[in-house]
């Protein structure tokens, strides 16, 4: 996922919620003394029209206690949440 700040003020990344899952957390892959780990980031800001990848190895939503079995092919509605009040819905396909 590619998120692209196509506004003209700086735009921070505070949260994101499912209604699917108990929890989702913005994690970011970090490597400590050789070992590969993910650490929580509370917030992200991103610059006037500055792009934020989320890939494997890099910044990514960990969906956390789904509220039921997912197959390849359903969808997933995530809602992120931006500082001043701002919501983005963002739907994904649930991929084998
Ligand atoms: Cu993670």
């Amino acid at each position: 996922m590619v998120l692209k700040n196509n506004t003209p003020r700086s735009q921070v990344l505070v949260a994101a919620r499912s209604s699917g899952f108990g929890a989702v957390m913005i994690h970011r892959t970090v490597v400590k003394g050789g070992l590969t780990g993910m650490e929580h980031a509370p917030k992200i800001e991103l610059l006037p029209n500055a792009s934020l990848l989320f890939e494997p190895g890099g910044y990514h939503l960990m969906l956390l206690n789904p509220k039921r079995a997912l197959h390849a092919g359903d969808r997933v509605d995530i809602k992120l949440e931006f500082l001043g009040g701002l919501v983005i819905p963002v739907a994904c396909e649930v991929r084998k």
